[in-house]
């Protein structure tokens, strides 16, 4: 029933100088321009639109940054906000989608839904839809791009310890991540992900198991220990085919059918607890299409199904 619908809050976080391209800035608008309140509205939910945040004035270099690391003052500083801010989210009771933005929002994004989780007692796990890992740290990153290291430094990897200034850190630890879909990883940053034995779904295994299967293993795995999810959804992780408002394309993505199961079958876990939507860059979107897929993935993670028949969740799963 309608009064049974946990409160939806909105929060744009217009950041895009962690990305390697500008326009993700104006992701926020075009996620709203392409009905996500309105949907989810229409689906029951009471949304708060929370606005996007400001731009922080950016705190005073805390001696010299991290070398490679770009812009990273002025990322710490959002971070530090953000991070304060998901953590009175999530408090709130409300699911918070924090809508990007470029992938570094995630630092703060997931470590403060992090930090309530640990204080409820129930471990955060983290879904991370991509095409690329963003495992990097300062010490294996090719670009110095920071939206290719939130999930390394939210896992706790060394390198970027100030980030958070005086904003508790709660890591999640490598053995809570689940990256999805990738297909794009650099050579330093794949030896970490195997080191650390973080779970991965590449574009094999979708090939090889289908996507049922795999995030059914994802669900598992979360209501093995009375957890809660995270979905951190980069919608590079798309074919480019499908969204091609994205700065960092890279061909053999997963389809339009591929995702819209994934949202359907993670809806029915009932564990997705807050959700990021980043690296939407309308300024490279095609008639606003990758706005409209995106808003209409967000709808099937919320409850909108085609008709009420559901599978049973009884697939067999591949060992991992
Ligand atoms: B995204 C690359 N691995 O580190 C790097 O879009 C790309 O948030 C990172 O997934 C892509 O710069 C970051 C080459
Ligand atoms: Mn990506
Ligand atoms: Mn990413
Ligand atoms: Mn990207």
């Amino acid at each position: 029933s309608e009064a049974a619908q946990p409160r939806i809050a909105l929060l744009g976080v217009p950041l895009e100088i962690g990305a390697s391209q500008a326009g993700t800035l104006m992701g926020p608008a075009a996620l709203r321009t392409a009905g996500i309140g309105r949907i989810l509205d229409q689906l029951g939910f009471v949304v708060e639109d929370h606005g996007d945040m400001l731009t922080p004035a950016i705190a005073p270099a805390e001696g010299p940054p991290p070398a490679n690391a770009k812009y990273y003052d002025v990322i710490k500083t959002w971070i530090r906000a953000l991070s304060e801010h998901s953590y009175l989210l999530a408090q709130s009771g409300a699911v918070p989608i924090f809508m990007g933005g470029d992938h570094s929002l995630s630092m703060g994004s997931v470590n403060g839904v992090a930090r309530h989780w640990q204080e409820q007692g129930r471990p955060l796990f983290v879904l991370w839809l991509d095409a690329h890992a963003d495992y990097n740290t300062p010490q294996t990153t090719e670009t110095g791009n920071m939206h290719g290291m939130s999930a390394a430094f939210l896992c706790g990897e060394d390198g970027l310890e100030g980030l958070l200034g005086d904003v508790p850190r709660a890591s999640i630890g490598p053995e809570r991540l689940d990256l999805f879909g990738i297909r794009s990883i650099d050579p330093l940053e794949r030896k970490l992900v195997f080191d650390r034995r973080v779970a991965i779904a590449d574009m094999r295994a979708i090939d090889e198991f289908g996507v049922a299967v795999l995030i059914r293993r994802v669900i598992e795995r979360v209501r093995a220990s009375n957890g809660v999810l995270h979905l951190s959804f980069d919608v590079d992780f798309l074919d480019p085919a499908v969204a091609p408002g994205v700065g960092t394309t890279v061909p053999g993505g997963a389809t339009y059918r591929e995702a819209h199961l994934i949202m359907e079958l993670l809806h029915d876990s009932g564990l997705v607890r807050s959700v990021d939507v980043v690296e939407l860059n309308p300024f490279l979107d095609e008639r606003g299409r990758t706005a409209r897929v995106a808003v209409e993935l967000i709808s099937s993670l919320f409850g909108l199904q085609i008709t009420d028949r559901r599978t049973p969740s009884n697939a067999v799963f591949p060992d991992n």
